[in-house]
């Protein structure tokens, strides 16, 4: 019986194993959605939407796409790009990275506390002339190693103006990333100049150094 135990428990063990082994580290938030986009060899793509309360000018929602490492330093990210299109009008500020920074080194996230903050990486380098229409597809290229002033580490004391990637490896260098996401959420500008209650963004083939998220069919309920 013991033995029997025993091999129930290492079976068990082996199956946590395998989840664990298998957990994806990407994730879909908020409105962020899997849609058919019609696309030959790609036919979907993630979805996300900003949209405006109309009852509270600042009352939007985001879609995001969130990828957690087990564990990445800034200095180790060597790729950093994704596939987009806007579908609607969009402005308010590019789509852009968010790195969740753990500044304090307690390999915690507590935005705000401590100097751990959030460090932006903007898909398009028009600060601050961030808005137009729809685009068609588009590819960031490589952002990592750009020359280009679309880091934004003003939470860290970096320029206002915004800095290019040396400047934010001289300011980041060594702190660990806990995660990063790729967000949408100037619907409150496309109300505002547009007239239209939310911004849509597509995206696809979002990549972390050697981890590529590729939308597929969102999976059925089951009956
Ligand atoms: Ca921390």
């Amino acid at each position: 019986m013991k033995r029997i135990a025993t091999i129930l428990l290492m079976t068990t063990l082996a199956c946590l194993g395998a989840v664990a082994a298998s957990r994806s580290p990407w994730s879909l938030l908020d409105t962020a959605t899997i849609v058919k986009a019609g696309l030959r060899g790609a036919p979907y793509v993630v979805q996300m939407t900003s949209q405006v309360d109309p009852t509270q000018y600042y009352g939007v929602t985001g879609g995001e796409v969130l990828y957690t490492p087990d564990s990445l330093y800034f200095q180790d990210i060597y790729r950093l790009s994704t596939d987009w299109q806007a579908v609607t009008p969009w402005g308010g500020g590019s789509p852009r990275f968010a790195l969740a920074i753990d500044m304090n080194g307690d390999d915690a996230f507590t935005p705000g506390v401590n100097g751990d903050g959030w460090a932006f990486v903007y898909v398009l380098v028009q600060f601050p002339y961030f808005y137009g229409g729809s685009t068609g597809w588009l590819h960031t290229g490589n952002l990592i190693g750009s020359t280009a002033g679309i880091f934004d580490t003003t939470q860290f004391g970096g320029p206002s103006g915004y800095t290019n990637y040396a400047g934010a490896l001289s300011l980041l260098s060594g702190k660990r990333v806990m995660s990063i996401m790729l967000v949408t959420d100037g619907g409150w500008f496309t109300s505002s100049y547009y007239g239209v209650k939310q911004q849509v963004v597509w995206a696809n083939n979002i990549t972390v150094n050697r981890a590529v998220y590729t939308a597929t069919a969102p999976k059925q309920p089951r009956r």
